[in-house]
């Protein structure tokens, strides 16, 4: 079986097969605002993205995923707690069965309903596969998602999902800038981590975004037709939650009685 979201297969199972899912830098985190240090040194993100880069919008049966050409440094990451230059390779969102839950990092224990990362690699590798399990192979930027006014960027891709309804579907999505899904302020909190799915690879520097971003409850909704399932198989609505605190409850709390 692989792996996925659910109570038999979900994030208290991955370190069966992944037992990094156990070690000292996984993400994603609970961020405390008044506990995090202020670092003087810290440049402002330089991003550029080119939008002709843009290849194609992915079911990929647990996110919907954007995928950009990374074979030149057009559309790149630099400066911020980085070093170097890192190539932008793909974006992908992550949301929950409602508007009360979706994020995967928290701020003091908030939760937003969905949080957008963008994946970049340290080109002092060779490609995206190589660095993805370097300590400084890859740089994630995440943006938190509030309940607002529509997003008419946003809408850009929502307007593909029903093209890519189940797992396996893929479709091109030509000149998108994905600039235009960042909030207006980059501050941003970073910390080193991982990947927050399998492989779980503590490889990445978390670059977070203070200031979210909106999309429209109808928006949110339209993120939850997307289907884990392929074609001809059970319709399985995806929503990608962790959910990390009800995950501690179920796997931590005991009780005296049954
Ligand atoms: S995240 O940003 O920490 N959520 C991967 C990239 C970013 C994150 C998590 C995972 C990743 O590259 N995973 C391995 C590659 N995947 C393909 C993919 O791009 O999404 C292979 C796979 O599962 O088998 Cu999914
Ligand atoms: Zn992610």
């Amino acid at each position: 079986m692989s792996w996925g979201y659910k109570p038999n297969n979900g994030p208290q199972k991955w370190v069966e097969n992944f037992p990094i899912a156990d070690g000292v830098r996984q993400s994603p985190i609970d961020i405390v605002p008044g506990q995090a240090s202020y670092d003087a040194g810290l440049k402002p993100l330089d991003l550029k993205y080119d939008p002709s880069t843009c290849l194609d919008i992915l079911n990929n049966g647990h996110s919907v995923q954007v995928t950009f050409a990374d074979d030149t440094d057009s559309s790149r990451l630099t400066d911020g707690p980085i070093s170097g230059l890192y190539r932008l390779k793909q974006f992908h969102f992550h949301w929950g069965a409602s508007d009360d839950k979706g994020s995967e990092h928290t701020v003091a224990g908030t939760k937003y309903p969905a949080e957008l990362h963008l994946v970049h690699w340290n080109t002092k590798y060779a490609s995206f596969s190589e660095a993805a399990s370097k300590p400084d192979g890859l740089a994630v930027v995440g943006v938190f998602l509030k309940i607002g006014g529509e997003n008419p960027n946003l809408q850009k891709l929502l307007d593909a999902f029903d093209t890519i309804k189940s797992k396996g579907k893929q479709t091109s999505f030509a000149n998108f800038d994905p600039s235009t899904l960042l909030p207006g302020c980059l501050d941003y909190w970073t910390y080193d981590g991982s990947l927050t799915t399998p492989p779980l690879y503590e490889s990445v520097t978390w670059i977070v975004c203070k200031e979210p971003i909106t999309a429209s409850s109808g928006q949110m909704a339209k993120f939850r037709t997307l289907l884990f399932s392929a074609d001809g198989a059970a319709p399985d609505c995806m929503k990608t939650a962790r959910v990390k605190n009800e995950d501690e409850l179920l796997s931590k709390w005991c009780s005296s009685s049954s």
